[in-house]
């Protein structure tokens, strides 16, 4: 189906009307967030994933100037490792079309897009947030803005560890973002479930995530939600990762390019142990947001 400046799959467009579950993917994390072919890996096992569910995939990014939802694997291949191609949060989309290029979109990107065609579910890594230093340079992720005024439910394993955690969490409070924890207490913190900010609720089956999502839309209209679950095991890389920020600072990175800088530190210092862990949470976070897609869309059907 197109739609304007969209391309919507057949599969998609179909699950939208018949009001089945549907959850996006981002591109971002294929381009920038792996090095080579693992990024490919890590999106055909995420939809594989949310296809368990019962719920269909919509992985999102810009080709060749225009919105694609739910990309082929043909497509898919093209964002793989591709680190030089744009990073397209929510304001860079429209840019991005206009000049007919690629791009790949982050959480918020995808959720720009989301909102344009009525997507209320999207499965990632760890969103985007305050980083740490925040007073200094003001670098807080456009994710946070993009997710407060969306009508979506975003899984991840909380905020990635290289931001400040607690911040990002008063942040989303003062958003008015609902931060719910997966079977938790505290939001996770990406690679550990341990040491993050207390989560604003507690939810522990996909049918109270799914209620709680739609009575929170019944109540605030296009805001979204943040569902916390802990990664599948722990990491605690904390010595690694301030000497990661702090290596990405001195180099004199800034501003979009810090977090994949960061998280490809790690995954060279850490001989690849965060490269697999950071697959598994991704796809474990794919199959959760199916399987709360799924629940919402049951809701709907009674
Ligand atoms: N999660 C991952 N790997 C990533 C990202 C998230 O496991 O690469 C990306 C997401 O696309 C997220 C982005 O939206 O990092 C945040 O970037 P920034 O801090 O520049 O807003
Ligand atoms: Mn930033």
């Amino acid at each position: 189906m197109t739609l304007g400046f969209i391309d919507i799959s057949d599969e998609v467009s179909q699950a939208l009307a018949e009001g089945a579950g549907v959850v996006a993917l981002e591109t971002t994390l294929v381009a920038h967030g792996f090095p080579g072919q693992e990024g490919l890996d890590v999106a055909l096992e995420s939809e594989r994933q949310v296809r368990s569910t019962g719920a269909v995939p919509a992985t999102v990014g810009v080709v060749d100037g225009r919105a694609v939802v739910g990309l082929s694997p043909g497509q898919l291949e093209q964002f793989t490792g591709r680190s030089t191609m744009a990073k397209l949060g929510p304001r860079d989309i429209a840019s991005c079309l206009a000049s007919g290029e690629m791009g790949a979109t982050t959480v918020g990107g995808t959720l720009a897009v989301c909102a344009a065609v009525g997507i209320s579910f999207m499965g990632t890594g760890g969103i985007g947030g305050v980083h740490r230093g925040f007073a200094e340079t003001l670098d807080i992720s456009a994710d946070l803005g993009q997710i407060a005024r969306t009508r979506a439910m975003v899984v991840s394993s909380g905020a990635k560890s290289l931001l400040d955690v607690a911040a990002t969490a008063e942040l989303l409070e003062t958003l008015g973002v609902p931060v719910l924890g997966w079977r938790t207490r505290s939001l996770p913190r990406f690679y550990t479930s341990k040491g993050g900010p207390a989560v604003s609720a507690t939810v522990d089956s996909a049918e109270q995530a799914a209620r709680t999502a739609q009575l929170h839309w019944e109540l605030a209209g296009p805001a979204g939600l943040v569902l916390g679950q802990a990664p599948p095991r722990d990491l605690d890389i904390e010595p690694l990762m301030e000497e990661a920020v702090a290596a990405v600072t001195a180099s004199g990175v800034k501003g979009q390019a810090v977090t994949p800088a960061v998280l490809s530190y790690l995954h060279e210092a850490s001989a690849g142990e965060t490269v697999s862990l950071n697959k598994e949470l991704i796809a474990a976070n794919a199959r959760l947001a199916g399987e709360v897609a799924v629940a919402y869309a049951k809701l709907h059907a009674d």
